[in-house]
């Protein structure tokens, strides 16, 4: 769907941000769900369960029978504007905790006119790069091991039908000459908090066709700018999490299990009957994803996107309060050096999380 809006959506238009049904969750079912989570956080899946036989099973069984009220799980285009002005934007986007592609908004830029995999190789091919999670098959996101490699290898070896992928790489941060290349006076104007801009950071995906992001969510906001290539993004709210089952892991990067391209629906019952958003992005296009927002990214073609992040505790409370006030508790890392870490290397939060022995433990229970 595309849409061109200008001011005020209509009433008619009013559907583009209520399209994925309900999933008819009771308010008490919900909130155990919550309950459940902030024990698993503070004490670890395996001890809530077994001082709480019985409970997550039934809760689980409940919420399958409301949600299967909605039959088969459908797909729903994201909202794709064009000139979608600022004042819509935070009404109708930033206020409801609603994702929302700007069509064609960056295409001018000079990130989008520039920057290309030779462009990078040239200029920064000998920067390292992290890979955390670089495997191609189902996996936990922290079991996968450590590689370092140059930009310039990695480049050439998407050209091979590599699969590796360079996920949150810091090359703006590491060289803020770049950050002029995406339209620094858009994004101000688009911050949902100018106060702590300065905690502002930047994370550049680059990778080959086939390579994709796990189902994910984090609390900070990101407006995500496609640069060559595209770039499929399937989100669903963070209501949805009762159905995509993440374990408490006590980090900034939530993740699940869930594939939404290859679902398994032995584990994950409840995602059968649940709607997703779905949408493309091409260059130039800027998509606007709110904190907690669970998404799955895979791109269809070579790639090369930068996420533009900054953290809102207002946003982020008002998405999800348990979520917020769990990460004051994160010891994986814990919430400051967290944020000192994302602005270093997002990369070394999930390399630290696979060391922490207690959260291996934690998320490797058979049957996670
Ligand atoms: O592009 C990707 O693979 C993932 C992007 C993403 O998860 C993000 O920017 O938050
Ligand atoms: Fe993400």
């Amino acid at each position: 769907m595309t849409q061109t809006l200008k001011g005020a959506i209509p009433a008619e238009q009013a559907s583009l941000v209520s399209q994925l049904r309900s999933n008819h969750f009771r308010p008490a079912d919900q909130r155990n769900y919550w309950r459940l989570f902030v024990l698993d956080h503070f004490l670890g899946r395996e001890r809530v369960d077994r001082l709480f036989e019985g409970w997550r099973a039934g809760l689980q069984q409940r919420m399958l029978e409301c949600i299967r009220r909605n039959g088969e799980s459908r797909v729903v285009p994201l909202p794709r504007l064009k000139n979608l002005d600022r004042k819509t934007y935070f009404r109708e986007f930033v206020n409801k905790s609603h994702p929302v592609v700007f069509e064609g908004a960056a295409k001018n830029w000079e990130c989008c006119r520039k920057w290309s995999f030779d462009w990078i190789k040239k200029h920064y091919g000998g920067d390292d790069v992290m890979l955390v999670d670089h495997a191609h098959q189902d996996r936990n996101p922290l079991d996968e091991p450590i590689e370092h490699l140059t930009l310039a290898n990695l480049i050439d070896g998407i050209d091979h039908g590599s699969l590796k992928y360079a996920r949150f790489h810091p090359l703006l941060q590491r060289h803020p000459e770049l950050r002029q290349d995406v339209n620094q006076a858009w994004l101000r104007d688009h911050l949902t908090n100018r106060r702590t801009s300065w905690m502002r950071f930047y994370t550049l995906f680059f990778g080959g066709k086939g390579t994709d992001t796990p189902l994910h969510c984090a609390g900070n906001e990101n407006l995500f700018v496609q640069i060559r290539g595209q770039k499929r993004w399937r989100l669903c709210p963070v209501e949805c999490a009762p159905i995509i089952d993440p374990p408490a892991n006590r980090s900034v990067y939530k993740y699940s299990g869930y594939r939404p391209d290859g679902p398994d629906y032995d584990r994950f019952p409840m995602a059968r009957y649940m709607d997703w958003y779905e949408t493309i992005l091409e260059p130039g296009d800027v998509l606007y994803n709110p904190p907690y927002y669970w998404h799955h990214v895979s791109n269809p073609t070579s790639s090369i996107g930068v996420g533009c992040r900054w953290n809102n505790m207002r946003t982020a409370f008002r998405a999800s309060p348990t979520l917020f006030t769990l990460e004051l508790f994160n010891t994986s890392p814990n919430i400051l050096r967290g944020m000192l870490m994302a602005l270093n290397d997002f990369n070394t939060i999930l390399a630290e999380a696979r060391t922490d022995k207690k959260q291996l433990k934690l998320q490797n229970r058979p049957g996670r």
